[in-house]
C-alpha cells in the first residue's frame, strides 16, 4: 500500500495498492493518520470493487476514527434504502438498469439517487449539517465500477482548507476571530433552497422549532490535530456574536465578514484556483473527507447528456471545539 501527497493540489493524499474490501484496522490507521497530518482532511483511496455493503465495511472500519457511523434517515427527494445498508444513500441522476438495481425497491428506468443540480458560484460551497447540535465529522463518497455512471465533464467535488485559510489569516485578525461566534440556522438554510426552487414545499414553525439554531466558534480546533481552523458556513449563517458580551455585530457587518473568511477559504471557488482541490471521479474512487475542517461543492455537468452516481455515507458528528488560545 502507498500513501501520498496528491500531487500538485494544495490538499488530499491518496492511497494506491489497498483493498477496502481486506485492509486490516492498522491500514485504516494509517491512511486516516496521513489524510489528517498530510492530506488537510481528505483522503483519496483509488481503485476499489466494492458491493454496496463492502462500502458498509469500509465505513466500519473508518468509524472508530470518526465517532460513529450515521444511520442513513431518508426524506423526501433521497434515494430508496439498499437492503442490508442502513448507511448507504445514492447521489446522482443515474437511472436504474433493471428492476430493483442494488437490490432497492426500484424499476428500470427509475433515477434512483438524490438529485440536486449544482451550481458553480461560491454560494455552493459549505460544511454538512453545522446547523445539528453535533455537525457531523467526515463524509464518504464512493464511484461504484460502472462505465456509464461519470460525467467526462464537470461533476467534480471540491473541497478548500479552512485550517489552511486561518493560518494564513495575519495574527490581529486571527486573535479578533476567537473571540466571535456565529449562529448557524436551519431555517436560514431551508429559505434558500425555498428561494432556488418556488415549487419546493416550505418548512413549518413547527419543523423550525424541532431544528432550533446552534451557536458555534468562528475559530474551532480539531480534537486529533489540535490545528485552529475557521468553522463558516455562509449558507446558513444568521448572525455573528461577539463571544464576551453576548452582542450580534451589525448584520452588514456579519454578512460581509462570513463572505470575506468564505473568500479566504476558496478564492473564487473554481477548479483551478490554487486554494482548491477539484476531485475528478475515476471509476473505483472512495473518497473520505473531514467535515470538521474543509468547505467542500460539487460541480454542476451536462445532466441531460451524462449520468452520476455516487454512493454516500456519513459519520456522527460531535460537539464544536473551540479555540485553543483562549
Ligand atoms: O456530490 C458531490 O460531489 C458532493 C456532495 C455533497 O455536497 C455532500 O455529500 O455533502
Amino acid at each position: 500500500m502507498q500513501i501520498r501527497a496528491l500531487s500538485g493540489e494544495p490538499l488530499g493524499v491518496e492511497v494506491l495498492g489497498a483493498d477496502l474490501r481486506t485492509a486490516t484496522a492498522e491500514d485504516v490507521e494509517r491512511m486516516v493518520d496521513a489524510m489528517h497530518r498530510t492530506g488537510r482532511g481528505v483522503l483519496v483511496v483509488r481503485d476499489q470493487h466494492l458491493a454496496p455493503t463492502d462500502c458498509e465495511r469500509a465505513c466500519a472500519m473508518l468509524a472508530p476514527h470518526f465517532v460513529a457511523q450515521q444511520p442513513y434517515t431518508r426524506w423526501p427527494g433521497q434515494s430508496k434504502p439498499i437492503p442490508g445498508c442502513p448507511h448507504l444513500a445514492l447521489l446522482g441522476n443515474y437511472r436504474a438498469r433493471e428492476d430493483n438495481e442494488f437490490g432497492m425497491d426500484v424499476v428500470k428506468g427509475e433515477v434512483i439517487g438524490e438529485y440536486k443540480p449544482a451550481k458553480q458560484n461560491l454560494e455552493e460551497w459549505h460544511t454538512d449539517g453545522s446547523f445539528l447540535p453535533n455537525p457531523k465529522v467526515a463524509i464518504a463518497l464512493y464511484a461504484p465500477q460502472l462505465d456509464d455512471a461519470l460525467p467526462p465533464e464537470g461533476g467534480e467535488t471540491r473541497f478548500a482548507s479552512c485550517t489552511a485559510a486561518f493560518e494564513a489569516l495575519a495574527r490581529e485578525e486571527q486573535e479578533k476571530l476567537r473571540g466571535l461566534c456565529s449562529v448557524h440556522s436551519w431555517e436560514k438554510f431551508m429559505r434558500l433552497l425555498e428561494s432556488r426552487d418556488p415549487g419546493r414545499q416550505k418548512v413549518t414553525a413547527e419543523q423550525i422549532a424541532e431544528k432550533p439554531p446552534q451557536l458555534w466558534p468562528v475559530v474551532r480546533t480539531h480534537p486529533v490535530t489540535k490545528a485552529e481552523s475557521l468553522y463558516i458556513n455562509p449558507k446558513n449563517t444568521a448572525a455573528v456574536v461577539n463571544k464576551a458580551t453576548g452582542e450580534p455585530i451589525p448584520e452588514e457587518d456579519a454578512r460581509r465578514l462570513v463572505d470575506r473568511l468564505a473568500e479566504a477559504v476558496v478564492g473564487d471557488g473554481l477548479p483551478g484556483n490554487s486554494k482548491v482541490y477539484a476531485h475528478t471521479w475515476k471509476r473505483g474512487d472512495f473518497v473520505i473527507w473531514d467535515n470538521r475542517v474543509l468547505l467542500h461543492a460539487a460541480s454542476p455537468f451536462d445532466a441531460e447528456k451524462y449520468q452520476r452516481l455516487l454512493f454516500r455515507m456519513e459519520f456522527k458528528g460531535e460537539p464544536v471545539l473551540g479555540p485553543s488560545t483562549p
